[in-house]
């Protein structure tokens, strides 16, 4: 038997985390389900329209995730088992000064950042790293005990360490070897049935849920996954029919005239699940937490850094955004907001026919129509939607003293404590939008 790839395992470990989310999370399945339905009917509706920013295969495989990790070393164990799935860390989101509930972490997502990878199976996991070094939420002796507390747990079974570890040295795993990876690596994520100290929980809790829920208990897990929809405001609708509350809004830009761009995301609540509590006495008691939620979310076209500083600065208001945006996908391109991939046309064979030579300008190539444009879709997240997804599964929004100093976490530290490169995601599509206008050039044989 063939070894298993990187993207075998991706693909595999997408489905066995989705498996096993949907057997314990059934509103998952129910989300998962509802969006099948509203993506085969837009594909009925819009025909090859919809798969103008994904295949259909894509989308319906496509899920992302999302966990939160307490220390760099954790962070550092994560980096080397995505990186067996050909998921690298891009990005960095830091939440700390998140409107309007600042959240004591600083995340980063995992994920492939080739095209052809993402084609193949374009699964993320949003992964987020606890801050207790800063002062704002964490007063000195609750950050060392916090640190005490993450320094003598393991998340990452050793084994697991070595077999991600053998599948990049080796560039993939053999057939037992892959078995035994995914079955740890889907386990590490799973919701772990050891009781948790209800003191010191509660009291991470008064800080930050989202401190209780990764320094609170000895284990991490998968806290959503994610399917992607092709009508973001269809499935809303379908799920509050079945019954599912959702969150009051849809997260991201709003449904405007124009076409779909960066991410819009909506989440619903999570449901109380029975967890043992350790009391101050030592008894353990049946407890309940809300830890792990659902969301969907549609993807749109990538804008240009220009692009982003005309909708960042918008409010999330459909007559706003007409008033500032083209509306149409040449538009976008001519105006420089968001980014398209460049190909050879097919007229390009009838013009060459009729005499005709390809000009030299960009614009002048694809208005002549020799080269078509496509548009690249976005493969990352928005910071203040990220927040607004936290938040929306938080009890409250928990305390921070703004007088007192933070630190600095950014690209750099991420990237340090990962022992890893963290990719800009704007240096990634400029890459492939750069690299695709010189394949189509060479083709068609003009110069740079
Ligand atoms: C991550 C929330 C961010 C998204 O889709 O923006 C996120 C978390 O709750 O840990 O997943
Ligand atoms: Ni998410």
């Amino acid at each position: 038997m063939a070894p298993s790839t990187s993207t075998d395992l991706r693909a595999a470990f997408a489905r066995r985390l989705s498996d096993m989310y949907g057997g314990e999370v059934p509103a998952y399945t129910t989300l998962v389900e509802v969006a099948h339905e509203v993506n085969g009917e837009v594909l009925e509706r819009e025909g090859s329209a919809a798969e103008r920013l994904g295949s259909i295969d894509r989308v319906t495989a496509e899920r992302h995730g999302a966990i939160r990790v307490g220390s760099p070393t954790e962070l550092e164990q994560v980096g080397r088992i995505f990186a067996a799935m050909g998921m690298h860390p891009v990005g960095c989101y830091d939440l700390r000064d998140a409107e309007p509930a600042p959240l004591p972490v600083v995340s980063t997502a995992f994920r492939p950042v080739d095209p052809a990878e993402l084609a193949r199976n374009p699964f993320r996991v949003f992964t987020s790293v606890l801050v207790p070094e800063d002062r704002r939420f964490f007063a000195a002796d609750l950050q060392r005990r916090v640190q005490r507390f993450l320094a003598a747990r393991t998340l990452f079974p050793p084994e697991l360490l070595e077999l991600a570890d053998r599948a990049v040295a080796e560039g993939g795993l053999a057939d037992d070897d892959a078995a035994r990876f995914l079955d740890l690596a889907t386990a590490a994520f799973a919701l772990s049935p050891e009781p948790i100290d209800q003191f010191w929980y509660d009291e991470l809790a008064r800080v930050s849920g989202v401190a209780a829920d990764i320094a609170g208990v000895t284990s991490t897990h998968v806290n959503h996954l994610t399917p992607r929809v092709l009508d973001i405001d269809l499935l809303y609708r379908r799920m509050q029919d079945r019954g599912v509350e959702m969150i009051d809004e849809i997260q991201g830009p709003p449904r405007w005239p124009g076409p779909d761009v960066l991410l819009r995301q909506t989440s619903f609540r999570a449901l109380a699940e029975p967890r043992p509590m350790r009391s101050a006495s030592g008894a353990v008691v049946p407890g309940e937490l809300r830890v792990r939620f659902g969301e969907v979310e549609a993807r749109g076209i990538a804008l240009t850094p220009a692009g982003r500083d005309v909708v960042d600065a918008l409010p999330p208001d459909a007559a706003a955004w007409a008033a500032a945006l083209p509306s149409t996908e040449a538009g976008l391109a001519d105006a420089g907001l968001a980014w398209f991939s460049a190909s050879v046309a097919p007229a390009a064979d009838d013009l060459r026919q009729a005499g005709e030579r390809p000009p030299a300008s960009p614009s002048a190539l694809v208005d002549a129509g020799w080269v078509r444009l496509d548009p690249v879709v976005y493969e990352d997240f928005l910071p203040r939607s990220a927040a607004g997804i936290f938040r929306s599964n938080l009890a409250d929004d928990g305390s921070r003293d703004a007088a007192e100093a933070g630190v600095e976490r950014d690209g750099a530290w991420l990237a340090g404590a990962l022992g890893r490169e963290v990719h800009d995601p704007m240096d990634l599509y400029a890459g492939q939008v750069e690299r695709s206008w010189a394949a189509a050039r060479s083709a068609l044989g003009v110069a740079s």
